[in-house]
């Protein structure tokens, strides 16, 4: 069984030297680490999941590709809750390459929520979806909110409105990198977390008509946001609209306690997690005969680990190997024939089935139920017709910007207490799980072709393609 494990363990390493860009990997709430690929949707093929998504009008746009296909956790948050996203160019190594992203990219960065009424069963493309978040350019800081994700380690923090309802969500992260918009295309880079939300009523939200889309659909190739050349445009002086709706943000009082999450729960026989699988514990075995199946059933708990893992990685699998399975073939050989030692009790630390994270988790602190202070454009609280946001009470944080305002409208400050340094011990070596062999959501191609013809959509080809634009540009 190993020599097989390891066979795949090479297979995967060299697929995934092909290229990378970016992919959503953990989620963080209220700065607690969920584990790697836990709750999220990403693609299971390690070549393609940090791939952008291939044309605006592709289904994939909503929860990226095999973003169709649900993941068996679903992550409780409360509203009001601040949530931490990491990205990797690398899934499985957060400290690779750039970190998150590679420099090349240029762009923007949105989050969009989408309340469903069953998180495994209901299609994320459709409408429903609303934005709670939107970074673009940062004129104070001059810096696109891609390079900040890569100044943060790929760790990019956000709260979710207090005022949602009670329910399960598709949380829904958009990284729009334009750096070659005339020749590659614009890249979307589009990854789902499953949520349950606490909050403090019930029922589905009503969200006004103008900040609600569908997705696909809520994009035309001709919008500014897909077509800005950032090259010859200064973001200082022609603001860079961020693409899709103006955010959404309902408030309200916070969570209630009699939320109850039924679907995706995490089991509480799981004594150690990777991604969305977890492992239970051993039958007690008295005699050899008895231990050896105790082995045998933990080695098949292995082999679904491992072909369950998600690019993010398989740290979980091998910790479960060497801390559960080899022990108990030791105490087999040895006569050590009762157990299993340690009974239910978990195996190994959060920690270990998870990289490490690579920096501080950005605006953890800030106190559940209470929207962050909007900076400072006094906007309108109420447009006509909406019940909704004039039923609740402070207006604070309801509407914070309009579309066209894009530098960081949402930003998690970490106002009160410091952020959580949050270190775990580095694996010094892993078996990343099989490659796949199929690629499900093979994607609708409407983007231009890649001007090198080559796999690579563009990213490193956008910093040779900046040089000579700046060149071309001069001579106009
Ligand atoms: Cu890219």
């Amino acid at each position: 069984m190993r020599s097989i494990l390891f066979t795949a363990a090479l297979a995967t390493t060299f697929a995934s030297l092909a290229t990378a860009h970016t992919v959503l990997t953990t989620v963080f709430v209220n700065g607690v680490n969920q584990g790697d690929g836990t709750c999220i949707r990403m693609s299971k093929n390690p070549d393609r999941a940090t791939f952008p998504i291939e044309g605006i009008n592709n289904a994939n746009m909503a929860c990226g590709l095999e973003g169709a296909n649900p993941v068996a956790f679903t992550c409780p948050a409360p509203a009001g809750s601040t949530l931490t996203f990491a990205f990797r160019e690398w899934a499985d190594e957060p400290t690779k390459g750039a970190g998150p992203i590679d420099p090349s990219h240029i762009g923007s960065i949105a989050i969009y929520l989408k309340q469903v009424s069953n998180i495994a069963t209901s299609s994320p493309s459709g409408g429903g979806w609303f934005k709670i978040y939107s970074s673009g350019y940062d004129s104070s800081s001059k810096q696109w909110s891609a390079k900040k994700l890569i100044a943060d380690k790929g760790l990019l923090s956000f709260s979710l409105p207090s005022g949602l309802p009670t329910g399960y969500y598709l949380a829904r992260s958009e990284i729009l990198a334009i750096h070659d918009v005339s020749g590659s295309g614009p890249q979307f880079f589009v990854n789902c977390a499953q949520l349950f939300v606490s909050g403090s009523t019930s029922g589905t939200l009503s969200i006004p008509s103008d900040k609600q889309v569908s997705i696909p659909g809520y994009l035309k190739s001709s919008d500014p946001g897909l077509t800005y050349n950032v090259y010859e445009s200064n973001p200082g002086s022609k603001p860079y609209t961020v693409v899709g709706p103006a955010p959404f943000r309902p408030g309200g009082p916070g969570p209630s306690t009699a939320a109850k999450q039924t679907d995706g729960v995490i089991p509480a026989g799981c004594i150690l997690k990777n991604a969305n699988w977890c492992a239970k514990e051993v039958p007690d075995y008295a005699n050899e005969n008895e231990c050896w199946k105790a082995s045998d059933d933990c080695w098949a708990q292995l082999d679904k680990c491992y072909t369950s893992a998600p690019p993010s990685g398989s740290r979980g699998c091998k910790v479960w190997q060497e801390k559960k399975c080899d022990v108990i073939v030791e105490a087999c050989r040895s006569g050590d024939w009762k157990g299993p030692r340690n009974k239910g009790q978990k195996v190994g630390t959060d920690g270990e089935s998870s990289a490490p994270v690579p920096g501080r988790v950005p605006g953890v602190g800030t106190a559940p139920g209470v929207e962050e202070p909007v900076t400072p454009t006094p906007t309108p609280v109420e447009e006509g017709g909406d019940d909704y946001e004039s039923g609740e009470g402070s207006g604070e944080g309801e509407e914070e910007e309009e579309e066209d305002e894009d530098e960081e409208v949402d930003v998690p400050v970490p106002t009160t207490r410091g952020a959580v340094v949050v270190t775990t011990p580095v694996p010094t070596t892993f078996v990343t799980r099989p490659a796949a062999t199929t690629d499900a959501g093979a994607p609708v191609t409407t983007a231009p072709p890649a001007q090198g013809g080559g796999k690579k959509k563009g990213c490193k080809k956008g910093t040779k393609n900046y040089r000579r634009r700046l060149g071309e540009n001069q001579g106009r």
